[in-house]
């Protein structure tokens, strides 16, 4: 057996896909193992997310990550040296007991995600085992329905619309690598269309299209017929999925539609979302109310939950208590796992476990500032969540994961399974585990 005790836990700045400062971490073992993770950065946040350190002040916006470096090669490389890399879940609750916060906010969840990544990385590398591999510990594993942004809006397109991800799951696809050229045709299909009718504007933060819509639906529109243009049967074939991320518009029951300058209440807001679910294929919906309005939720879930999946994003911050609350309160019916949210690996398994367990899809999701840190895809695999995000089909931060996907594609050989339109949740097709 390898010695798989930390030796030596390191931190640098570097920068994301926005420019901005970011932190990655470093582990080494004393067999020589060694892994490394950058924490993303997210821009429409929930409100009970892990708190993402930064520096403050007027230096490079105040985004700086020098504390959180410090924090990393001080402290928690002090409690962490000696430990085992092996042993994820001890490592995650020393951090978490370091921090003692509980919610990252002393030592920065950029600084714990990306140590907690880190160890899982030089954990694998020690087993000589790609990280999915080892993640998986033997249980079968699917490639997932990945989800890909062609528009983009909301926080990431400077509020053109309101609708922030507007994006196609390719649900005919018999194989990732099919999955992709299918969406490689409608992002080809949709840039088309907008030059033609002169609405490119450009590409938002994720690399889909920023667009000159004058409605909401006007973006819904266009994305159909960009399905229809690259040869495909929209819906049949490839469905389409919106993040309404509507905690960016709305607070206590008002939702304020800027594009549309009109302002709507909860029942208002997801009446408009039930009737687009009727008019357009739509066969997801993230956020479609904001998080402070469970009522909205279970409203819009109960309407339409039997045939659309909806994602709590904001709404469920990777949570596993507040998974389970709205499985409860029928608030959802699929949780979006993004690993910074919580700060920790082992909390996102457990957040994506709690949603398995309630019958939720379960979607391993990228942030809108991201490197070319693959850690998410191996979780996806590993963790056999079923379901991809990860931004558009542009720009090498994005590119980077849905290539290792196909490399893992390839490494299963004639075992890889696809996971397809099934991992969809709908309510009353997935029974609780
Ligand atoms: C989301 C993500 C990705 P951000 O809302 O799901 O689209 O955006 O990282 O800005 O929260
Ligand atoms: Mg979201």
């Amino acid at each position: 057996m390898p010695d798989t005790s930390i030796v030596n836990v390191k931190a640098r700045r570097v920068w994301d896909s926005r420019g901005r400062p970011t932190i990655e971490a470093e582990v080494h073992t004393a067999c020589g193992s060694v892994g490394r993770a950058i924490a993303p950065a997210g821009a429409s946040r929930g409100s009970r997310e892990a708190i993402d350190l930064r520096d403050g002040g007027v230096r490079l916006g105040g985004l700086d990550v020098s504390r959180a470096v410090a924090h990393v090669s001080g402290e928690i490389a002090r409690r962490l040296c000696g430990m085992d890399v092996t042993r994820q879940l001890e490592i995650d609750q020393a951090l978490c007991a370091l921090d003692g916060s509980g919610n990252k906010a002393r030592l920065g969840g950029n600084a714990t995600v990306a140590v907690s990544m880190a160890c899982a990385h030089a954990a694998a590398h020690a087993a000589g085992e790609p990280l999915w591999r080892h993640l998986a510990e033997g249980q079968p594993v699917r490639l997932p329905l990945p989800e890909i942004q062609i528009f983009g809006g909301g926080a990431h397109a400077g509020r053109r619309i309101d609708i922030q991800d507007l994006m196609v799951m390719p649900l005919s696809a018999g194989s990732f690598d099919e999955a992709l050229s299918m969406t490689a045709e409608v992002y080809r299909a949709a840039g088309a269309l907008m030059s033609e009718h002169g609405l490119l504007q450009g590409v938002a933060d994720e690399g889909g299209f920023w667009p000159a819509f004058s409605s909401n639906e006007e973006a819904l529109e266009m994305l159909v017929r960009a399905i229809e243009r690259a040869g495909y049967r929209p819906g049949e074939q490839i469905g389409i999925s919106l993040d309404i991320a509507a905690s960016e518009f709305g607070r206590q029951g008002r939702y304020r539609l800027a594009l549309e300058e009109r302002e709507l209440d909860s029942v208002e807001m997801a009446g408009m979302l039930v009737e687009w679910c009727r008019r357009f294929p739509v066969v997801s919906v993230e956020d479609p109310l904001a998080e402070d309005d469970t009522a909205g939720m279970g409203l819009f879930t109960a309407a339409v939950g039997d045939t659309v999946q909806i994602i709590g994003d904001d709404y469920l911050v990777t949570n596993a208590a507040l998974v389970r609350a709205a499985a409860q309160e029928g608030a959802c019916n699929a949780v979006l796992i993004k690993p910074n949210q919580v700060g920790t690996m082992t909390e996102a398994l457990a957040a994506l476990s709690a949603g398995k367990r309630a019958g939720f899809g379960t979607v391993v999701s990228a942030r809108s500032g991201e490197t070319e840190d693959v850690t998410i895809v191996h979780l996806a695999v590993g963790w056999d969540a079923g379901q991809l995000k990860v931004g558009s089909f542009a720009r090498s931060e994005r590119m980077a994961k849905w290539n290792e996907a196909l490399r893992i594609e390839e490494a299963l050989g004639s075992q890889a399974r696809f996971a397809g339109r099934d991992a969809l949740a709908r309510n009353p097709a997935r029974k609780p585990a």
